[in-house]
C-alpha cells in the first residue's frame, strides 16, 4: 500500500563539499532543511557520504562488494557517517524538526531489507517524528562487510513503503541528455537515452548508481525525481505537484493488455 510519505536522498555533494576531505557544506545543508519546514506531508531522510564516508572508504579500500575489509576502515568510515548524520541532525533539531536518526545497519538482514523496521519508520512519521538514515558501511554475512549507499537505501525503503513522492537531490540540476551543453532530460520512460560513460564514478557509483536505484524504483511503479539540491525551493515544487526544473524517470504503468 502506498504511504503518504515523502522520500528524500539529500546527495553526499550537496551536504558536503565533496573534493575537500571531512568538509560540510554549512549553507546548503542549513537552506535545504529549512526548506523542509514548510513540507506539510510527513517526511523521510537519507544521505550519502560526500567527503567523510567516500573519503575514509576510498583511504581503507572499502567498497561495495562484500570482503573482510580492515576493521580499523570499517571503524573509521562508521564514525565519519555518524558524524556527518549528527550535523544534519542537529541542523533540524534547532529548527525542531524532531529528526531521529537511524543506523542503516538495523534497516537491513543480510542483503535484504528487514522490513519491520522500515514500516516502523513509517509509524514514526506519524508521530511528528522525521527518520533520517544514511549510507554506511555495514555488516553483511560471515564476516564480510559492504558500504551500502543511501540510493540503496532508497530502493531498499521504497520497495518496503511505496512512498508518494521519491526524490534525488544532486549537485545539478538533473539527469543530462548533453553533459557539455548542460541540457537536463526533464523526462524519461524508458532506460535507452542514459549514457553512463559519462558520468563520474565515486565509493559506490556516483550518478550511475543512482540512476541505476532510480529505474529500480521506477519499475515498482513509483516515479523518481532528481533536482538540485542547492535549489530547495524546486524540491518544495516537486512536493506540492508543481512543475519545475529537474528530472523525472516515470514509474512503470501496470500494463492494460490492450495492445
Ligand atoms: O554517498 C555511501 O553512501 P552514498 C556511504 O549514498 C559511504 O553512496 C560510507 C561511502
Amino acid at each position: 500500500m502506498q504511504q503518504d510519505i515523502v522520500l528524500i536522498k539529500l546527495g553526499g555533494s550537496v551536504v558536503t563539499h565533496k573534493e575537500r576531505p571531512m568538509t560540510i557544506n554549512k549553507p546548503a545543508i542549513d537552506r535545504i532543511i529549512k526548506s523542509l519546514l514548510s513540507v506539510k506531508v510527513p517526511i523521510m531522510l537519507v544521505h550519502g557520504g560526500g567527503s567523510f564516508g567516500h573519503y575514509w572508504s576510498t583511504k581503507y579500500d572499502l567498497h561495495s562488494k562484500p570482503e573482510r575489509y580492515s576493521s580499523e576502515g570499517i571503524a573509521v568510515v562508521h564514525e565519519s557517517m555518524i558524524s556527518l548524520n549528527h550535523i544534519l541532525v542537529k541542523s533540524m533539531l534547532k529548527l525542531k524538526m524532531n529528526p531521529y536518526s537511524v543506523p542503516p545497519f538495523s534497516l537491513i538482514l543480510g542483503n535484504k531489507p528487514f522490513m519491520k523496521k522500515i514500516f516502523q519508520l513509517a509509524s514514526m512519521t506519524k508521530d511528528k517524528i522525521i527518520p533520517i538514515t544514511y549510507g554506511d558501511i555495514v555488516y553483511r554475512t560471515y564476516h564480510k562487510y559492504s558500504i551500502l549507499s543511501g540510493d540503496e537505501l532508497m530502493t531498499m525503503i521504497s520497495s518496503v513503503l511505496r512512498p508518494k513522492k521519491v526524490i534525488f537531490a544532486i549537485n545539478v540540476d538533473g539527469i543530462y541528455k548533453n553533459i557539455q551543453a548542460k541540457d537536463v532530460v526533464q523526462t524519461i520512460e524508458d532506460r535507452a537515452p542514459i549514457k553512463f560513460s559519462e558520468v563520474n564514478f565515486d565509493i559506490t557509483g556516483g550518478m550511475k548508481r543512482k540512476v541505476r536505484e532510480a529505474f529500480k524504483i521506477s519499475l515498482a511503479g513509483m516515479d523518481v525525481h532528481f533536482v538540485n539540491g542547492f535549489k530547495p525551493e524546486r524540491l518544495l515544487k516537486i512536493i506540492e505537484n508543481k512543475k519545475t526544473e529537474g528530472t523525472v524517470i516515470k514509474g512503470k504503468r501496470p500494463s492494460t493488455g490492450n495492445a
